[in-house]
C-alpha cells in the first residue's frame, strides 16, 4: 500500500481528526442516501463519490471558509468537504423545505452560501464560466485573500466552457482554481479513450498557468497540493490547476451497471480506498488507536442518523410554492439593477 505524505503535519491531531470524520461523515452520507433512494425516498437520479472521498475532504481543508467554491453533479463531498450542513443537505436530498434550495434541487442542487458554496452543478463543465464570474467579482471588488475553487471532472475537461475559461481565467489573471478530480471515467469512457494526450496537467500550459498533480486518494497529499495552488493563486494573482488522481468504486449514477469495467478492477480501488488507507497511516504511526478510529466512524454515523431524523420531521414544500425557488426573476436584484430591468422586459 503507498505510503500517505504529510509527515510534517503527524503533530496536528486535531486536524487529523478533522479530515478523517470528514471523510467517514462522507461515505456514510453516501451509504445512506443510497438505501433512502432504495426505500424510494429520494427521487430522481444522484452521483455518489464513494472511493472519491479524499478529493472533497483534502480539497475543502485546504480552502478558507468565505473561498468561493463551485461542487460537480458529484458534490456530496465537495459540498461536505467545505464544511456544508449535513442537516440541509439531507433535507434537500428528500425534497424537504429546509433544504438548501427548499426542497426543489435535489442532489446537483446543493448549496451553502455561508461556507462559500454556490452550488452543485449538473450540467458537465459548467463551473469553469461561472467560477470565472465569481473570481471576476472577487477582483473587481478587490476581495483579499479569496480564490473561487471549481471543480471539474477528466469528462468535463474536454468540455470546451472548461477550456474557454481557463483561457479566459490566464487571460484576465482570475484567482479561479480549477480542482480537476480525474476519477478516469466519464460516465462509462475510459480517459485514454476520450483523449491522445493523459496528461491532464498539461491543459494548464496550454493556457500559459501551472499545474500540480497528487494523488487523490491520500487526503494529506491533496489537503498539501491544494493549499500550495491556492497560495500561489493568491500570490500571483492567476489561475492555477490541480489534477487529482482517484477512482470511483461507486457506479456513475443510480443507473449505472458498471458494464464498462470489471469486478477486479473496482475491487483493486476499494481496497486501495482513501478511508482504509488513513487509517492505516493513522494507526502506523501511532497516531490514533483504532479503538479511536472506530469513535470517528460512530461520529459520522451519528452525524449523518441525525441528519435523516431531522429532515423527516421537516415539511415539504406546498404545492403552491412550486414555482418561488425555481427562475432567477426573484432574485434578478441581487445581480444588479441591469440584470433587473433585463429580468423584467423578458430578454435576462
Ligand atoms: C453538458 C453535459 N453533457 C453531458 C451530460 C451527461 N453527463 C452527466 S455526468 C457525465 C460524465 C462526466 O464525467 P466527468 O466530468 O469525468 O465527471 P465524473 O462523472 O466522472 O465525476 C455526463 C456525460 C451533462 N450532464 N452535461
Ligand atoms: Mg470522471
Amino acid at each position: 500500500m503507498a505510503r500517505i505524505s504529510g509527515r510534517s503535519l503527524l503533530s496536528d491531531r486535531g486536524f487529523l481528526r478533522e479530515l478523517m470524520v470528514r471523510m467517514m461523515t462522507v461515505n456514510q452520507f453516501e451509504e445512506k442516501v443510497l438505501e433512502l433512494f432504495g426505500e424510494g425516498r429520494i427521487h430522481g437520479t444522484m452521483h455518489l463519490c464513494i472511493g472519491e472521498e479524499a478529493t472533497g475532504v483534502g480539497t475543502g481543508a485546504a480552502l478558507k471558509k468565505d473561498d468561493y467554491m463551485l461542487a460537480t453533479h458529484r458534490g456530496h463531498g465537495h459540498a461536505l468537504g467545505k464544511g456544508a450542513d449535513v442537516r440541509a443537505m439531507m433535507a434537500e436530498m428528500l425534497g424537504r423545505m429546509e433544504g438548501s434550495s427548499h426542497g426543489k434541487g435535489g442532489s446537483m442542487h446543493i448549496c451553502d452560501f455561508d461556507k462559500g458554496l454556490l452550488g452543485a452543478n449538473g450540467i458537465v463543465g459548467a463551473n469553469g464560466p461561472i467560477a470565472c464570474g465569481a473570481a471576476l467579482t472577487i477582483k473587481m471588488k478587490k476581495i483579499p485573500d479569496r480564490v473561487c475553487a471549481a471543480y471539474l471532472g477528466d469528462g468535463a475537461s474536454n468540455e470546451g466552457a472548461v477550456l474557454e475559461s481557463m483561457n479566459l481565467a490566464a487571460a484576465w489573471d482570475l484567482p479561479v482554481l480549477f480542482i480537476l478530480t480525474n476519477n478516469t471515467y466519464g460516465l462509462s469512457t475510459p480517459l485514454e479513450r476520450a483523449v491522445r494526450n493523459t496528461d491532464l496537467t498539461q491543459r494548464a500550459a496550454a493556457f500559459g498557468f501551472p499545474a500540480w498533480e497528487c494523488d487523490g486518494n491520500d487526503v494529506l497529499a491533496v489537503y498539501e497540493t491544494v493549499k500550495k495552488a491556492r497560495d500561489y493563486v493568491i500570490r500571483e494573482k492567476g489561475p492555477v490547476l490541480v489534477v487529482e488522481h482517484t477512482y470511483r468504486t461507486s457506479g456513475h449514477s443510480k443507473s449505472d451497471k458498471n458494464l464498462y469495467r470489471s469486478k477486479e478492477e473496482i475491487q483493486y480501488w476499494q481496497e486501495r480506498n482513501p478511508i482504509a488507507r488513513f487509517r492505516c497511516f493513522l494507526t502506523e504511526n501511532h497516531i490514533f488507536s483504532e479503538e479511536e478510529i472506530d469513535k470517528m466512524h460512530e461520529e459520522a454515523v451519528q452525524a449523518v442518523a441525525d441528519a435523516v431524523d431531522y429532515a423527516s420531521a421537516c415539511p415539504e414544500p406546498s404545492a403552491d410554492s412550486l414555482e418561488k425557488d425555481v427562475y432567477a426573476g426573484e432574485y434578478a436584484g441581487v445581480y444588479g439593477d441591469g440584470f433587473a430591468a433585463g429580468a423584467k422586459g423578458g430578454q435576462a
